[in-house]
């Protein structure tokens, strides 16, 4: 990369690095003896930048003259993680950015390594969202996402003593190179007050409070370069920074009180995944991010074709989740207040434009706000809400809908509080309405939306989530991606879903034998990572067994930890056995106020330092909890592990896409028969992945006989003894009661039911054991895996929502 001036006997840069120089001295300010790692990497990325605008530019020109429908995802997180490497490959300048950093004596990696996550996001809604933009530009479709500009994401976990401790992540600290902050597009947000007639008949809100919402937006670099779009975040202001007769009279808090106010906004991710979340800031942001978009979304339409008539032929609004429901009543209200169409008009447009993906059926996280609240906050929508809804109930009873059913379907529910229902909300105002996968859709139907699936038979419909196979497999296992190319050339990469090409090499020795070598440098590698960051040396020869996610009850770590005391036991009962050395890896964030998340971590910890200790184990076992685990960090655990956790209780994971993206790198999965399992195991075949348990069936029957977990407990001697070791304080000899209440609360309810599938489970572990003795067939397994799954692309999911949802292809 670099020429040698003979005269001045100093490099002579090519023009790219020359470009980089150049940004880093006149953009950064620093020369190349005072630059830092983090101003090379700014400096890289403003580069890159500037290709990635031109095709930014190109792409909203073209959909402006085509005229062409948009997307627009809504939703309160985007777990997109770091953008640098992701740019590179799919613009294919990784070779060319690394030559010419290394002539500037810098590494490419080690810069990459640097680059913050954007975790604007939970777990797999947050991450989902960030995989479908970048299958929407990839695919070529006009899109924008919209979310909030988080200043700080997710908290970072820090482990100290076992425990985990949440700290604030700062994204931000060195600046954001990826984003442009777009003052003219700006919105006034209102909130309280109150709702007032006007001369001309119309009904005016008067609202007690406003902030300012302005967009701060970031490319989104499809596969090839092909497409660039936007993902639009939006951060809030105060319309009067600062109140000037205040500060001077000497009330300097009192005066920027309404900057911090607003601002408060959009400071944090509410940490919850699947937990309730009620407080009324979120109902604020949920709101403040809602109508913004709104408004964006109208104004973009009237600026393009001045008729807000046409907006569902121009615009397909997707709802991530209910927690933009609201957006509902605000595009009602903007039809009807500002636009003067009657109600049923734009109730019409309003269903046309919108779609709603449900993502949970747990019912502590399907969302509801008391009516007190959203009647203070939202006064007008609070009106739109209830006229919404008495056309909803009119129609149900015209259909001779009974009552118990018309409460069901109501907006609002009634009984106890009264609260408004943002899922029937969010159900109500769209034209279709998704799972993300065939069992949680079809549960969908029979539980949370039975009623209003009744009424509306033909809304509900089935999307398989999927994941992006750039990030997921050509970037986050590089080894592998070079070996698939040579085996099958390079036809994958356009189109994941043929990988199939790859399932006759399962039965090719020599295949397989170089696709044990990746597995292991990634092995070595993640191994040598671990050692780095928490002091760890595991064994790549061991078995990598991993269960990464959030922390939950129903995802059942539990489970895993309390099978992994129970091996503990039986390696040391039984040291004459064949065992096969397994490293267990646990990695995953609790909610901060989800009690027995936390202290399911403290317990994998404790376990961890009690067996990891223990000489007589003699490295057959060893288990480590991974602390802040974040997208970066899958990055390097999935191209590494051998086994895939995904255990949950039957019914109660919508998909999991984790699952997915081990199935792609090579491991093999234990799991039930939950979520996107089921569609895994139809596609790998029932050989290659080991399915335990009770199904979602089975799990429904025995709850309504009523499931008794301690005869479940008391028929299982290998359970009763892991238990009892746990709640008798082997593990917490510090604090002997520590797991007294986790322990007893199985005995007492076990609504996960942990204990019905106990010895399912250590048996199919079993199972696995013996087909890891029998390498070759464990790596045709493997291979057929990553042969079988290229269909879980979310290519192949965007493909089905733009085809059945949006009327984009
Ligand atoms: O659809 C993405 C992802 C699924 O794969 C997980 O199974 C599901 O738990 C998750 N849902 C949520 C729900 N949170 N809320 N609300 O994160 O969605």
């Amino acid at each position: 990369a670099t020429l040698l001036s003979p005269a001045a006997d100093k490099p002579v840069l090519t023009p790219l690095a020359a470009q980089i120089l150049d940004t880093l001295v006149h953009r950064i300010g620093k020369d190349e003896k005072a630059a830092r790692p983090h101003d090379w990497l700014a400096a890289t990325i403003f580069t890159v930048r500037n290709d990635i605008i031109e095709k930014w530019m190109d792409s909203t020109r073209e959909a402006h003259a085509k005229g062409a429908k948009r997307v627009y995802y809504l939703s309160l997180e985007f777990l997109i993680g770091r953008l640098l490497r992701d740019a590179l490959s799919n613009l294919n300048q990784t070779h060319d950015i690394a030559g010419a950093l290394k002539s500037l004596g810098v590494d490419l990696a080690t810069i990459e390594e640097i680059e913050p996550d954007a975790a604007l996001g939970n777990g797999g809604l947050g991450r989902l969202a960030a995989c479908f933009m970048e299958s929407l530009a990839s695919l070529d479709l006009p899109a924008y996402g919209y979310g909030i500009r988080y200043v700080n994401g997710m908290f970072r976990q820090r482990i100290d003593d076992g425990f985990q401790v949440e700290l604030p992540e700062n994204w931000l600290q060195y600046g954001n190179p990826w984003e442009f902050e777009r003052r003219e597009s700006a919105y006034f947000i209102g909130f309280g007050g109150e709702v007032v007639g006007t001369e001309t008949g119309h009904v005016h809100w008067k609202a007690a409070e406003g902030v300012e919402a302005t967009a701060v937006d970031t490319p989104m670099v499809g596969w090839r370069g092909k497409r660039v779009n936007t993902l639009r975040l939006w951060t809030a202001r105060a319309f009067d920074p600062i109140k000037l007769d205040q500060f001077n009279a000497g009330d300097f808090e009192g005066a920027l009180a309404g900057q911090t106010r607003a601002e408060t906004l959009t400071r944090v991710l509410y940490p919850n995944d699947s937990t309730a979340a009620g407080q009324e800031l979120r109902l604020r942001q949920e709101y403040f991010f809602s109508s913004a978009s709104i408004q964006d979304i109208v104004r973009r339409h009237i600026q393009y074709t001045g008729d807000i008539r046409t907006l569902p032929d121009k615009a397909a609004i997707q709802l991530n989740d209910t927690h933009p429901a609201v957006a509902v009543a605000e595009l009602m209200r903007l039809l009807v207040d500002f636009h003067d169409l009657g109600f049923d008009e734009a109730w019409d447009i309003t269903r046309a434009t919108f779609g709603y993906t449900n993502h949970t059926l747990l019912p502590e996280a399907l969302e509801s706000w008391p009516l007190p609240l959203f009647e203070r906050l939202l006064p007008r929508h609070m009106q739109l809400v209830y006229a919404i809804n008495a056309k909803l109930l009119r129609e149900a009873k015209a259909k001779g809908v009974d009552d118990r059913a018309i409460a069901a379907i109501s907006l609002i529910a009634e009984g106890g509080e009264r609260r408004v229902r943002m899922a029937n909300l969010a159900f109500a105002g769209s034209h279709s309405i998704n799972g993300v996968a065939a069992l949680h859709t079809d549960l969908m139907k029979k539980t949370v939306f039975a009623d209003l699936h009744a009424l509306y038979p033909d809304r509900i419909n089935n999307k398989t989530n999927g994941i992006t196979p750039r990030r997921w497999l050509q970037q986050a296992n590089p080894g592998l991606t070079a070996l698939i190319r040579e085996a099958i050339g390079d036809d994958f990469l356009d189109d994941a879903e043929k990988l199939s090409a790859l399932d006759p090499f399962a039965d090719d020795a020599g295949f397989r034998s170089r696709f044990a070598s990746v597995k292991r440098a990634n092995k070595v590698a993640l191994a040598q990572h671990l050692k780095e960051l928490m002091g760890i040396r595991i064994d790549p020869d061991a078995m990598y067994d991993v269960q990464i996610k959030r922390i939950h009850e129903y995802k059942r770590q539990l489970l895993n930890i309390v099978e992994t005391v129970a091996l503990y036991d039986q390696i040391r009962s039984h040291p004459e056995r064949d065992w096969v050395p397994r490293v267990k890896l646990f990695g995953g964030k609790a909610a901060s106020s989800y009690h027995n998340a936390k202290l399911i971590i403290k317990l994998a910890n404790d376990v961890a330092r009690r067996i990891n200790a223990d000489p007589a184990i003699g490295g057959l076992l060893k288990v480590a909890f991974v602390p802040n685990y974040n997208v970066s960090l899958a990055e390097k655990i999935i191209p590494a592990a051998d086994l895939s956790e995904q255990i949950s209780t039957a019914g109660m994971e919508a998909s999991g896409t984790g699952n997915m993206k081990f199935a792609l790198n090579g491991a093999l999965t234990i799991g039930t028969l939950d979520g996107a399992n089921v569609e895994i195991r139809d596609r790998v075949g029932d050989d290659n992945i080991v399915i335990f348990g009770l199904t979602a069936d089975e799990v429904a029957e025995q709850r309504a006989r009523g499931y008794d977990p301690r005869a479940a407990i008391d028929a299982s001697p290998e359970l009763s003894q892991a238990l009892s070791g746990i709640a008798s304080g082997v593990f917490s000899p510090d604090d002997p009661d520590r797991y007294k209440g986790l322990v007893g609360g199985l005995y007492d309810g076990d609504w996960f039911m942990l204990a019905a599938d106990f010895d399912a489970y250590a048996a199919a572990q079993r199972q696995v054991d013996a087909r890891w003795q029998n390498h070759e067939g464990w790596n045709a397994a493997a291979i057929r895996n990553v042969a079988r799954v290229g269909w879980f692309s979310s290519d192949r999911t965007i493909r089905e929502y733009a085809k059945d949802i949006w009327g984009v292809l």
